[in-house]
Order: C-alpha cells, then sequence, then structure tokens
C-alpha cells in the first residue's frame, strides 16, 4: 500500500512549509497556515503520481475523455486527497501531536463551489469515480473568481454574500501557463478564395487568452491521478503607454475588462436559463480553449486528425457546452483543411450529450442576433449545420413543414440549443431511467423516432468515498468491521450488510451510530442558529436548491397543517419531529425568496409556542454546501424528495440520504422510482401524482385547485394563514403571492402548476405512515438499515462503468507507485 510518508515525516514536513511559507515555528502558526502546510505536504506526494499517470497515459496512447461542464462542485479537497493517499491515520496523529485537530484545519479550506447544484456535483462524483476506476478524463470547466454565493439569513430573508474562494492562495491548483489559447469574439468574417477553396478570415474580434489552472483529482489508493481543468482568462495585451498614444486605449482597455468580467462569477441558476450575453461568452470561452487544447495534445502523436474519435470524446454536461459542436468543425474546416463532410463525420463521432432537465425554462435558447454578432465564425457554421439537417428533415417527412418547425436548430430567430447538441452528438441520454423515457416518449419524441440509435439512459450516481467514507466515519468504520472494506471500491457489496437485517444488535449499533450523529448536527444546529433540537425526535430533511418544482413549499405548508393540529385537535399527537431545511434560492427568483422567509417565519412562530411541547422543530440551515452537506445526509432520518412527478431529472441527493441509511419520503420521480425499485415499496413512502398524472394533467387541463380550497377546511386554514398575518404580524400581505399562485391562473392560464394542493392529503397520509412507524423502533432500524444496503446501484462507480461501456470506451490504465517517491 501507499503510505509513503510515516507520522513522523508527516510533522516534519508540516513544520518545514510553515517555516518557508510563513517564516514561522509551529507554536506561532495559526490554524489557517496549518491548513495551507499540510496542504502543501499533501500536494507533494500528489505530484509525483499526478507525473506518473500522465507518463502512463502518454506511453499508452490511451483515449481521453473531457468532460465539459460549466459547474463541478467539487467541494472541499484536503480530507479526500488525505484519504485517497491512504494517509489518513498518520497525518491525523501528526496534527494532533503538533497541537492541531485535522477538522479544524480541513474547516480553514473554502469549499470550492463552481456549480450550482445536482449538474455540477454529479460532474464532480463522476471525476472522482474516473480517476478510482482509472479511466483517462479531463474535467474541464471555468475558474470562476467567484463561485456560488453564501447565504446569510438576515430577519428571515436570504442575503446572497460573495464567495471569495480565491482570496488566500488555493494550495492544490496549478497554473499552467504553458498551455494557453487565444479565443476571439465579434468582429467580422470576411472570405477570400484561395486555390479555389473559400477561406474564412476573421477580423476586428476582440480575444483573450485563456490560461488553464489544474487541480489534482485522486483515485483511491490506486496512485491515479487525473486533472480538474479550469480556465482563467487573462488580457492579450496589457494595457501600455504605447497603446494610449495611438489611440488604441479603448481597445486596451476593452480587452482587459473583457478578460476580466468573463471569469468573474458563476451564474447562480439552477434549472433556468437567463439568456444572458456574459453567460454564452463564458460558454464559448471555455470550450474554445479546450478543444484547441485537446487537438494540440492529439496532434503531439497522431497525424490524421481524422481519426481524432479515436483518442479524444468530448461529453457535454447539459446544453452548456454545446458551441463544442461548431467549435470543433470551425477548427477542422478552418485550421485542419478538412472538407465539411469529414469534418462532420469527426465531430459527431467525438460529441455526446447528456440531458438534464425537461424543465421548459431551462431550455438554452438564444437569440439569433446576440449569437451572430458574439460569434460571427461560430453562426456561420451553426446556419450550415441548421441547412443540411433541415434538408435531412425534408427527406425523411417530405411535405411536412410542421417537422421542419418542430426539430430546426434555427427557429422563430432562436438557436436552440438541445436540438443543435443532438444532432451534432453520436449519444444523447437521460440521467434516470423514466427522465430518459420521457425524454423519448415526449420532450424528444421527433429526434427520438428519426435517429433512435442515439438514445440511451445513464441513470446518475453519486461516490460513496466522499458521502459514505468521508462524511459519515462512524458508519463507514462499521460498515467495513461487519463485511470488509470492498464496498469503498465496489458498493455493489454493501448488499451484504442484508444478512444483519434481522440481528436486531447490529440493528440497534447502526441505530446508535445515526443518534450520534443526530448529535452532532444538533451541535452544528445549535451553533449555527441557536435552535436547540432533540436527537430523539424524527431528523425529517430536505436539502436542495430552492426551486417551486421541487415543492419546499408543501413540505412547510405541511407543517403548517401538523401545527395547527396540534392547537386545535385535542385528540391529535405525533412523534416528535425536527423538520429541516437547506436551500440557496437564485439570486433573482423571487418566489424562491418568499418561500425561504416563510419557512423561517413559520419556524420562528413553531419554535417559540412552548404549548406545544417541542413536538415540532422547524430549522433552515444557513448556506448549504457540500461541506455541512455531509454532516446532514448523515443525520437523516426521512429523506424528502418530493417534486412534482415529472420534473427532477434525477436527484442525487436521494441517493445521498439512502446511502447513509434515511428512508425516501417521496414521490415516483426521478431516480425515486430506482431507488423504491431497490428497496422495495414497503420500505419508502411514497405519494402523490405519477409522472403520467401530472403531464396528462397539464396537457388536457382537468385540475382545478380551488375545488380542494373550498372541500377541505384544513388546507383552507393553512392558505388563509399565508393571508391573515399568522406568520407574519409584522405584514400579513407578506405571502399573498403565494397563496395566489397555488389558487388563480397565472399567465399561461393555470393555477397551483406544481400539484401542492393536488398532491397535499396523499403527502400528510404518507408522513401519518413514517409517525406511526418510527414508533416501531426494531422495524425502522431493519428498514433504514435496508435502505445502505440496498443502495449499490447509486455509486456513481456504476454510472461510469456504462458510460465507458456504451458511449466512451475508455480503457483502464494501471499507475504504478511512482520510483522517486519519498
Ligand atoms: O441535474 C442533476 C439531476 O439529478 C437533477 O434532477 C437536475 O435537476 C439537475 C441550468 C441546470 N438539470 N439542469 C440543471 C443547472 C444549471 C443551469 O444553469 C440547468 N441541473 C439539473 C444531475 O443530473
Amino acid at each position: 500500500m501507499n503510505k509513503r510518508l510515516s507520522k513522523s515525516e508527516f510533522k516534519a514536513a508540516i513544520e518545514s512549509n510553515i517555516k518557508t511559507l510563513y517564516r514561522k515555528t509551529i507554536d506561532e502558526a495559526t490554524v489557517d497556515q496549518v491548513f495551507q502546510a499540510v496542504s502543501y505536504a499533501v500536494k507533494d506526494i500528489i505530484i509525483d503520481e499526478w507525473i506518473a499517470t500522465h507518463d502512463e497515459y502518454e506511453k499508452q496512447d490511451v483515449k481521453v475523455l473531457y468532460y465539459m461542464s460549466m459547474e463541478f462542485l467539487i467541494g472541499r479537497t484536503l480530507g479526500n486527497n488525505i484519504i485517497n493517499i491512504g494517509a489518513i491515520k498518520e497525518v491525523r496523529e501528526a496534527l494532533s501531536e503538533l497541537g492541531f485537530d485535522l477538522n479544524a484545519v480541513e474547516d480553514k479550506e473554502p469549499d470550492p463551489a463552481l456549480g450550482n447544484g445536482g449538474l455540477g456535483r454529479l460532474a464532480a462524483c463522476f471525476l472522482d469515480s474516473l480517476a478510482t476506476l482509472g479511466y483517462p478524463a479531463y474535467g474541464c470547466g471555468i475558474r470562476y473568481r467567484y463561485g456560488m454565493f453564501k447565504q446569510k439569513i438576515e430577519k428571515g430573508y436570504q442575503v446572497e454574500v460573495p464567495d471569495e474562494w480565491l482570496k488566500n492562495p488555493y494550495p492544490f491548483e496549478m497554473k499552467r501557463p504553458e498551455y494557453a489559447y487565444e479565443v476571439k469574439f465579434g468582429g467580422n468574417v470576411r472570405v477570400e478564395k484561395k486555390d479555389g477553396k473559400d477561406v474564412f478570415i476573421h477580423e476586428n474580434y476582440n480575444s483573450v487568452r485563456a490560461v488553464p489552472y489544474d487541480l489534482p483529482i485522486l483515485g483511491y489508493k490506486n496512485n491515479v491521478v487525473n486533472s480538474l481543468r479550469i480556465w482563467d482568462a487573462e488580457a492579450i495585451t496589457n494595457f501600455s503607454l504605447e497603446h494610449f498614444d495611438r489611440g488604441e486605449y479603448q481597445m486596451a482597455v476593452e480587452q482587459e475588462n473583457l478578460a476580466r468580467t468573463i471569469v468573474e462569477v458563476l451564474y447562480p441558476n439552477d434549472n433556468h436559463y437567463a439568456g444572458k450575453e456574459l453567460r454564452l461568452k463564458q460558454q464559448y470561452f471555455f470550450i474554445s480553449a479546450s478543444i484547441q487544447r485537446a487537438i494540440a495534445r492529439y496532434k503531439e502523436k497522431h497525424n490524421d486528425i481524422k481519426k481524432l474519435h479515436e483518442k479524444v470524446v468530448f461529453q457535454m454536461n447539459d446544453t452548456h457546452p454545446t458551441v463544442a459542436v461548431p467549435e470543433l468543425m470551425r477548427i477542422l474546416l478552418d485550421e485542419e483543411g478538412l472538407n465539411w463532410d469529414d469534418a462532420w463525420a469527426v465531430t459527431t463521432k467525438t460529441c455526446a450529450y447528456t440531458n438534464h432537465t425537461i424543465m421548459s425554462e431551462a431550455l438554452e435558447k438564444w437569440p439569433i442576433d446576440l449569437f451572430s454578432r458574439l460569434l460571427p465564425r461560430i453562426y456561420q457554421i451553426v446556419e450550415e449545420i441548421n441547412r443540411r439537417f433541415v434538408e435531412s428533415i425534408k427527406k425523411a417527412y417530405p411535405g411536412n413543414e410542421e417537422k421542419v418547425a418542430d426539430m430546426a436548430i434555427l427557429y422563430n430567430n432562436q438557436v436552440r440549443m438541445a436540438y443543435m447538441a443532438i444532432v451534432g452528438s453520436f449519444s444523447v441520454n437521460g440521467v434516470a431511467r423514466l427522465h430518459t423515457e420521457i425524454l423519448k416518449k415526449q420532450e424528444l419524441k421527433d429526434f427520438y423516432l428519426m435517429m433512435p440509435e442515439k438514445f440511451n439512459n445513464k441513470t446518475n450516481g453519486i461516490t460513496q468515498r466522499r458521502f459514505l467514507l468521508h462524511a459519515n466515519e462512524l458508519l463507514a468504520d462499521w460498515v467495513s468491521k461487519k463485511i470488509g472494506s470492498d464496498w469503498i471500491c465496489n458498493l455493489s457489496a454493501i448488499s451484504k450488510l442484508k444478512d444483519y437485517l434481522d440481528d436486531e444488535k447490529a440493528a440497534m449499533e447502526f441505530m446508535d451510530i445515526k443518534h450520534r450523529n443526530k448529535v452532532r448536527l444538533a451541535a452544528y444546529i445549535k451553533e449555527h442558529n441557536n435552535i436547540e433540537v432533540d436527537p430523539d425526535s424524527i431528523f425529517d430533511i430536505q436539502v436542495k436548491r430552492l426551486h417551486e418544482y421541487k415543492r419546499q413549499l408543501l413540505n412547510i405548508l405541511h407543517v403548517m397543517y401538523l401545527y395547527n393540529k396540534l392547537k386545535d385537535d385535542d385528540g391529535f399527537d405525533m412523534y416528535p419531529r425536527t423538520f429541516i431545511f437547506g436551500a440557496k434560492a437564485a439570486a433573482g427568483y423571487r418566489r424562491a425568496k418568499l418561500t425561504i422567509k416563510l419557512i423561517n417565519s413559520v419556524a420562528d412562530v413553531i419554535n417559540n409556542d412552548s404549548s406545544i411541547n417541542g413536538k415540532i422543530k422547524v430549522v433552515f440551515i444557513e448556506d448549504y454546501k457540500v461541506s455541512n452537506a455531509e454532516i446532514i445526509f448523515a443525520a437523516a432520518d426521512v429523506s424528502e424528495q418530493i417534486s412534482t412527478a415529472s420534473k427532477e431529472a434525477s436527484g442525487t441527493g436521494n441517493m445521498k440520504f439512502m446511502l447513509n441509511g434515511a428512508i425516501t419520503l417521496g414521490t415516483m420521480d426521478g431516480a425515486n422510482v430506482e431507488i423504491v425499485e431497490e428497496v422495495g415499496k414497503d420500505n419508502a413512502f411514497i405519494f402523490g401524482l405519477s409522472s403520467d398524472e401530472v403531464i396528462k394533467y397539464e396537457k388536457d387541463g382537468g385540475y382545478d385547485p380551488l375545488e380542494i380550497f373550498n372541500k377541505d377546511s384544513e388546507i383552507r386554514k393553512v392558505l388563509m394563514q399565508l393571508t391573515n398575518g399568522y406568520f407574519s404580524a409584522e405584514n400579513p400581505g407578506m405571502f399573498k403571492e403565494i397563496y395566489d399562485s397555488l389558487l388563480y391562473p397565472d399567465e399561461g392560464g393555470r393555477a397551483d402548476i406544481y400539484f401542492i394542493l393536488k398532491d397535499f392529503n396523499s403527502y400528510a397520509q404518507a408522513h401519518e405512515r413514517i409517525d406511526k412507524a418510527y414508533q416501531n423502533k426494531k422495524a425502522w432500524a431493519r428498514m433504514a438499515l435496508l435502505q445502505t444496503a440496498s443502495c449499490g446501484k447509486f455509486s456513481s462507480d456504476r454510472t461510469i462503468e456504462e458510460y465507458v461501456r456504451d458511449i466512451w470506451h475508455l480503457k483502464k490504465v494501471e499507475v504504478k507507485m511512482p520510483k522517486n517517491s519519498k
């Protein structure tokens, strides 16, 4: 095994780093400085493996995956890196002997939040799995100066605070100026004839230099280190007096500004398209740089560009990287001199596309005038792709103009990015079985009928190394003691825990660990919210981005309903419950922000009402992010996965809860369907409309929430409390907007478009079943253990193996322990 440094060697390395970095002795060092010093000690080990890995890739001339994504939500890396080099014990002891606590040191790392939610975290899990399985891969993304904002709650409202993750140098990144590329925007394209051929000359453009920074992505104890390559932008010409004199001042300043603004900030929208020009700049910026680099690397060893697809595959994480299709075409046509058909053959064998949502407001449709102004040459290519595709539609459906309107890439003065992604790719996949079926049968039906061979499903997964091994040490140790540690790299082995389902002692140990994790979360809540919660109550948790379709509103309305019952109905009793929420709302998403305020207002009233004897507590955890997520999942009894059926493409939080033994309270949506399939429907609390029912109502109408409101006095009471100041005495009208949205038609002519009232009673009944089930401690323990024992399928290792088998066709590489390591 690769234990390269002993405890005493780590101690020496840390002390020596403190000295070189800060001219201090360890006794004078702050915890921040110790974080830097430990990170450099770990990086020292990583570097040798990093070199060895890339030497091996070169030597074997392997095919490489480029996973293109606007988002990588990697979270803190120090702890994970220490585990993956197999040195957790040595580092912890070394630090402790130096007078520091590893957890406190880990807490000093900024949480790199270069992503919004599920889509970005999925990309991070995939990188972890790729390295652990030994597959050659790069993550390609953007080095945003500011990542996802930090959330503060002030007077119940969300306030966004900039995330300055680069304020101190980030110890694990490495600048690679030798791989810088120029990326051009704007200007115009001139056509010249050269040797009878058209040559396209891009002129009068602005440009920036894209400079990559690499972050090491470590496999688990296998010496493999892949790279996450994130691009920074620098000005090409630094402003100089010379420019000032020659009147190029304007140009110089513009280029400085362009460079600065491009990578300034991550757009904080999840599942929502805002159509901002700067966003398209970001997209083209990192795609152009990544593809230029991939092709240059290919050409170092190969001279036939027509065989690019044999060594390179580009996976596009949703439509955000879809300019990869025309950009690759541009390079093949204009720089490599291929003809259209050859270039198109290479492109469509190299690009693949993952769809992550069917929410219509998330679909990227760029206005043609904006797109063509910003990317004139790329736009010409898109026009030609579209022209040829429209020809093929006409051939397949002669005389059917409707098909052209439905399927063309350019339509209604817009570039429909999803359609370009499908046309330009050899693979199109959804992220859970139900989601892929909806794509094939509804959203992308026309494309599926025309090119069925492209469509496939890849149900999402999560890495058990972060979400169990790192996040829940107590449980991880217990599992390994019971069944060995195979599960770390082969999660299906965790099913061996099923042998213990009826072993009462084991089940009680399992619940005891859950309890200790609840105590840990209770302490976190006490520290951050100053709320006392009872670890013996049921921890019922919904953490995810705030979005109407995810229905945090349904959850909090139900809390209001329970509270009313406790107050009004003497015969009613319930097992104590702690409802925990964590969610960021996009900065411009008004209704989502109002829902946060509602949750906090309800929490204020309920938590301070002694008449209910603490039966309900409501907690909103500020700044939900990867690092506190790890504490939260470990402590959950109930996992709220309550999206309107058909809307959540997969969900991955659902899997993280399951892995940690929480039981799903959910709709038959996304990957919940497959979770229920694994645990059995008696071991989940399922409620609500099916996706078919939702889709039918959306198509045919026939749902009127007012009917429910008029018939059901308990629901009516809850809704009235939104407008009578019951939870907002200072401003009774505050939640009127939410009330209206539930009862009265919106601009689209529909009310309660997420079916909250329709699903309410079924949801309340599922909660009653939970209340009953929890009181049978033995049965609950068995059910909780069964969740962990059944989650084998949901490892991102499984997902990656399926991508490799069906789409990427990569070869596993073994990396020997580097000789020159210490
Ligand atoms: O991707 C996750 C899924 O598990 C979730 O169900 C899905 O909602 C999420 C535009 C998105 N889909 N689309 C986005 C993010 C940012 C943005 O600007 C769309 N996120 C998802 C992983 O498959």
